[in-house]
């Protein structure tokens, strides 16, 4: 990242020089987990430009729209809605981060043992090296987890506009009315933030621009089921990724190109994409950038990841809003009636969970799943062992793993991969 972008970070109060070691490791990782990877998909450049400016030019863009009267909303969970943010002429950008930084920091106000999303986006606070959370004029938090709730409560005192929403653990009639009385008290906050009031084209417009954006998602995901993949796991969970920081419409475009060149290389058996080892499903704990420690054992040891079930994957993004309703209300209704389906492990209980993994598994030809768990996240490493189970009854080969940000067991969980995929071979 260049020079041009110093007088930005530091107008947004960044540590520069912790800026740049952060940004040196960014760059010498990404180029060792993405660019080194033999026949990348065609079309990755436009995805390896973003992650190349993900802290310049996009927060320069960010920064020009809020110069010309648009708010800008951080938000960590895929329950915030992105289309009441647009009807409401904001931007949504995404908050988790996927590396450990100023630990010392962290624990000094979080315990030790809470997970490694939550910690890391507090030492991105505390180290003063995320301009996604400078720039963003309202932070938005949701009681899911119990670690998440309560951290929110310590990340109120370190910022001044942090905005809590309520959610269901329970999808009942009442969980469903209190997640509708939730999304229409936030709707009241943006339209207070920006001044803008949501009117019923406003909103259908941007369900239309969020249905065009998952439904590019949808169109790659389907495209992972052919043998042999034509995208890597890797390539495909970075893709994923990007979604939750770049502008909408333009990532839409960006990622029905490439599914174009999908389609073509497929048509013309151009061999491109993940390799023809066995192929598998990732499920479980979300994976933010730069968090690729997993997905990066398992293709260089030969394995191909054919879906994620997660909210940076399937979880996140499946299910479209319909958008025929005539009235506010019938909107809003079905803004709810598509994000209840998110099969969260914070709900209990969780069956269509365990039901998403089975039609992942079968739909992209996997031959095992391997289950992704945070240490010290309680709703899915709890979940995990009946997940385990149930996979491994109905005769699909389950890796459990249990991991956190750093390196130090990348060596262990090397040799487990191997002889996961051995047997699935
Ligand atoms: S809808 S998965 S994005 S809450 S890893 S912080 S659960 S202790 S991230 Fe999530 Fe929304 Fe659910 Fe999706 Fe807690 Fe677990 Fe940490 Fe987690």
């Amino acid at each position: 990242m260049t020079e041009k972008y110093r007088s930005m970070w530091a107008g947004l109060g960044l540590d520069l020089d912790a800026h740049d070691m952060l940004m040196d490791v960014l760059g010498s990782l990404y180029a060792e987990t993405y660019l080194k990877q033999p026949h990348r998909a065609e079309g990755m450049e436009y995805f390896d430009f973003v992650m190349s400016e993900v802290h310049g030019l996009r927060i320069e863009e960010l920064l020009k729209e809020k110069e010309q009267g648009r708010k800008v909303v951080g938000s960590f969970c895929v329950f915030v809605p992105e289309e009441i943010v647009l009807a409401a002429g904001g931007t949504l950008v995404g908050l988790c981060s996927g590396a450990d930084f100023a630990m010392e920091e962290v624990e000094k106000v979080l315990p030790r043992n809470t997970c490694a999303l939550i910690k890391s986006a507090f030492g991105f606070k505390l180290g003063k090296v995320c301009p996604y959370l400078e720039v963003s004029d309202m932070i938005v938090g949701e009681n899911t987890c119990d670690g998440k709730k309560k951290a929110y409560e310590t990340l109120g005192t370190l910022t001044d506009n942090l905005y809590v929403m309520d959610l269901p653990q329970v999808k009942s009639e009442e969980g469903y009315d209190l997640l509708l009385a939730e999304y229409h008290r936030f709707a009241a906050q943006m339209e207070a933030l920006t001044g803008v009031e949501i009117t019923v084209d406003r909103l259908r417009e941007a369900i239309g621009m969020v249905n065009a954006k998952r439904r590019a998602l949808h169109r790659l995901a389907v495209l992972r089921e052919t043998v042999p993949a034509p995208i890597s796991g890797l390539d495909a969970l970075l893709i994923n990724q990007v979604a939750f920081y770049d502008n909408p419409e333009r990532f839409t475009k960006s990622v029905n190109d490439i599914c174009d060149r999908m389609e073509q290389a497929i048509a013309e058996e151009h061999r491109s994409g993940g390799g023809e080892g066995p192929r598998v499903i990732i499920s479980g704990c979300p994976m933010a950038v730069p968090n690729w420690k997993l997905p990066a054992i398992v293709e260089t040891s030969g394995g191909v990841i054919v879906g994620e079930e997660s909210c940076v994957g399937e979880r996140g993004q499946r299910n479209l809003v319909d958008a025929a309703g005539a009235t506010l209300d019938e909107l809003m209704d079905a803004i709810v009636d598509r994000y209840i389906q998110v099969d969260c492990a914070i709900f209990t209980p969780n069956p269509d969970r365990l039901a998403h993994i089975e039609e992942l598994y079968h739909r992209t030809g996997a031959r095992g799943v391997i289950h992704y768990g945070l240490q010290f996240c309680q709703p899915y490493i709890m979940e995990s062992i009946p997940v385990e189970k149930a996979l491994e009854d109905r005769g699909i080969p389950t890796l459990r793993i249990e991991t956190d940000y750093s390196a130090e067991d990348v060596g262990q969980l090397t040799t487990r991969i191997q002889a996961f995929l051995e047997i699935l071979k």
